[in-house]
């Protein structure tokens, strides 16, 4: 049992990972043997999420780059190519929000979001997976989702066009790349306690809503996306691709 999710030898790259869910994963992968880099673009998350990982004897390593600046992607896959080290998981994780009803919303607000939510996951895998090809070893790439991967929300219209691309571009991913023994798949995590949704737990009407749509009647923590990420990264999902795996609680499977 415990070997099919053993994830030692590997290595893990896991975008927006100083803080949130991205930190639980990274931490996550790293307690189940994997190497993870992480990545941000603040020096100042970058240190405390190193020496988080470090205090518990994770050696990580951290890239600060915008995971929508093609360049800046490409120039750190060439220094990690440089160093031989090869990228077996990747998870795009890095993702903003932005709340405005779209009759306010300004064409930037609008490409920004979509940028750095979805292109991003087009431009990290590509680097991967060009590598991963060539080096014939397989490889894994999740897609962190949404609940607004399958249904809209108001005020979030960039962020729900994004995380519903995610999903189809996993399936993309998935025909393309299966041939290539590289699974790719998606988690799409319910309304979670991060920093992200701070604003939406301190609105009472909203903290109500959300405890009152799904059945576990609670908000999700970050350490329960985990087991997910660690299956998918492993080669216990070896014949699992294109899927999206929600972590919600039961929200989406219930009126
Ligand atoms: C929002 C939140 C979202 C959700 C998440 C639910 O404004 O609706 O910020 O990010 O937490 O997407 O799956």
């Amino acid at each position: 049992m415990q070997t099919i999710f053993n994830l030692s030898g590997k290595t893990a790259l896991i975008t927006g990972s100083t803080r949130g869910l991205g930190f639980a994963y990274a931490q996550g992968l790293a307690q189940a043997g994997a190497n993870v880099i992480l990545n941000g673009t603040r020096p100042e998350h970058m240190e405390s999420a190193l020496a988080q990982l470090q205090a518990q004897g994770i050696e990580a390593k951290g890239f600060l780059f915008s995971v929508a600046d093609e360049e800046a992607i490409e120039a750190v896959f060439q220094q990690l190519d440089e160093q031989e080290i090869h990228v077996d998981i990747v998870i795009n994780n890095a993702g903003i929000q932005f709340r405005k009803p779209m009759l306010e919303l300004a064409l930037s607000d609008w490409q920004r979001v979509l940028d750095v939510n979805l292109t991003s996951a087009f431009l990290v895998s590509r680097a991967a997976a060009k590598r991963m090809v060539a080096r014939q070893r397989g490889g894994k790439i999740i897609n962190i989702g949404s609940l607004t991967s399958e249904a809209a929300r108001a005020t979030v219209a960039p962020y729900t066009a994004a995380k519903g691309g995610i999903k189809l571009l996993t399936k993309s991913m998935a025909a393309e790349w299966a041939a290539f023994n590289i699974q790719t798949n998606g988690i799409g995590p319910g309304y979670i306690l991060t920093d992200m949704n701070e604003a939406l737990v301190e609105n009472e009407a909203f903290n109500q809503w959300v405890c009152s749509s799904n059945p576990s009647s609670r908000w999700g923590k970050p350490e329960e996306l985990v087991g997910t990420a660690i299956y998918l990264a492993s080669s216990a999902s070896d014949y699992v691709n294109g899927q999206m795996i929600y972590v919600d609680g039961g929200w989406l499977a219930t009126l």
